[in-house]
């Protein structure tokens, strides 16, 4: 059996920050897990370091299960997302280690395909609508078989998910964080508008999506789900802000448009009354901040319970080695629903070697054994540490809200 020999924390940024951990065992098989958390990664590789890798020093490390409670329940503090960040990491790492010493893809441990491959949805942003209109055709061109669409809230200088560049949407970007402006009036108004226009001129053969982050009150959400209803998204996500998850009961009264909630969502504790309430229709907790493949594939077969299907986070700064790892267990579990994906720059790419492709609309994670991703350290070293914070929003008067 393979014995843990040692593990390293690797920060780096290739474009923007990535926390990733590399365990390496006494026959010289290496796995990779991702602990990026967003303007925060500090805490987490310091977690890992100082408090994590001393305890995995010649354990088993085909002892997955074991070792995921041994830092869970052994910490004696739960949850969180620096825990489960960390956490995760240890867990993706060991499941790429089992697959390589197996010779399989992690897909096949975990129960092998239940479909061709993971159909994603890609970002489409714009200041205007019909900018964000031209960057749907340019995915649908693409054979994207989902979209989401933010676009510009007309008098605000910024919206949440619109960005300069085309295909990602880069919010981490300042030193400290930069202060936005929100409406929630003005904003409701735009979102219909924008869905017309984009059945108008992409059909009603791809699946389009929307992201509230997290911004108005469940009355507010309400109001937004049935004026979208006769445009048939595919979900409206993180409608208001889902530590109170009562607020989707009312939500849910008056609307027949999907919800999607979880990206913030660290343990099965923070989805369960949601899903068994059946409140939501898509959970979109990630391997990396809801405690890696292990955990989430215990959401999930909770969500399959109730109808619920995954709809994983998947933006920027969840590295390459999440998206493969969420491919994998996308790949197998029996209630995927649909992916994320918010490609890369370049130098991200470059840094995280990957074997997943894109074809017809749908990720593959490809058949090396293994996870099939790994971190160049040497490129790693080129890119270093950069701090940067999300922002943060305010109403127009100056009151503070979530972003
Ligand atoms: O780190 C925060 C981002 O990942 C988040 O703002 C992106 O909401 C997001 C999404 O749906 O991709
Ligand atoms: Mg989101």
């Amino acid at each position: 059996m393979p014995k843990i020999a040692s593990a390293r924390v690797i920060v780096t940024s290739p474009g923007r920050n990535f926390v990733t951990l590399k365990v390496v065992c006494d026959d010289g098989t290496t796995g990779v897990g991702d602990a990026t958390l967003n303007g925060r990664e500090l805490a987490v590789a310091s977690y890992l370091a100082d408090h994590v890798v001393p305890c995995l020093i010649g354990r088993d490390a085909h002892r997955i299960e074991d070792i995921w409670q041994y830092l869970y329940k052994g910490a004696y503090w739960r949850r969180g997302p620096v825990t489960m960040a960390a956490i995760a990491a240890v867990d993706m790492a060991l499941w790429d280690i089992k697959g390589k010493v197996a010779g399989l893809p992690v897909y096949q441990l975990l129960g092998g395909a239940s479909r061709a491959g993971c159909m994603v949805y890609g970002h489409a942003n714009g200041e205007t609508i019909a900018d964000t209109i031209a960057a749907a055709l340019d995915y649908q061109g693409q054979g994207y078989k989902a979209i989401r669409l933010q676009c510009g809230v007309p008098g605000m200088a910024s919206t949440y998910g619109v960005s300069k560049d085309k295909y990602f949407y880069e919010p981490a970007d300042a030193e400290l964080p930069t202060e936005n402006l929100w409406s929630t009036a003005k904003y409701l108004r735009v979102v219909p508008e924008l869905f017309a226009a984009a059945r108008e001129a992409l059909g009603w053969d791809v699946h389009l999506l929307h992201d509230v982050h997290h911004r108005l009150t469940p009355i507010e959400a309400a109001r937004l789900g049935k004026d979208l209803e006769p445009y048939r998204p595919f979900w409206i996500e993180d409608a208001t802000p889902a530590e109170d998850q009562e607020a989707f009961r009312l939500i849910r009264q008056h609307t027949t448009t999907p919800l999607a909630v979880g990206e913030i969502f660290s343990s099965i504790w923070d989805c369960k009354a949601l899903i068994e309430n059946r409140l939501i229709d898509y959970i979109r907790a990630t391997v990396l901040h809801a405690g890696g493949i292990t955990h989430m594939r215990q959401i999930a077969s909770l969500a399959d319970l109730y109808h619920v299907r995954t709809g994983c986070h998947g933006a920027t700064d969840l590295s390459p080695v999440t998206m493969a790892a969420a491919l994998h267990l996308g790949l197998a579990i029996p209630n995927f629903g649909i992916q994320e994906y918010m490609r890369h720059s370049d130098d991200t790419d470059a840094v995280f070697p990957h074997g997943y492709r894109f074809a017809d609309g749908m990720l593959h994670p490809g058949d090396a054994p293994g996870l099939g991703v790994d971190i160049d350290e040497r490129l790693a070293a080129a890119h270093p540490y950069r701090r940067a914070y999300l922002p943060v929003n305010r109403l127009e008067d100056g009151t503070m809200w979530s972003w």
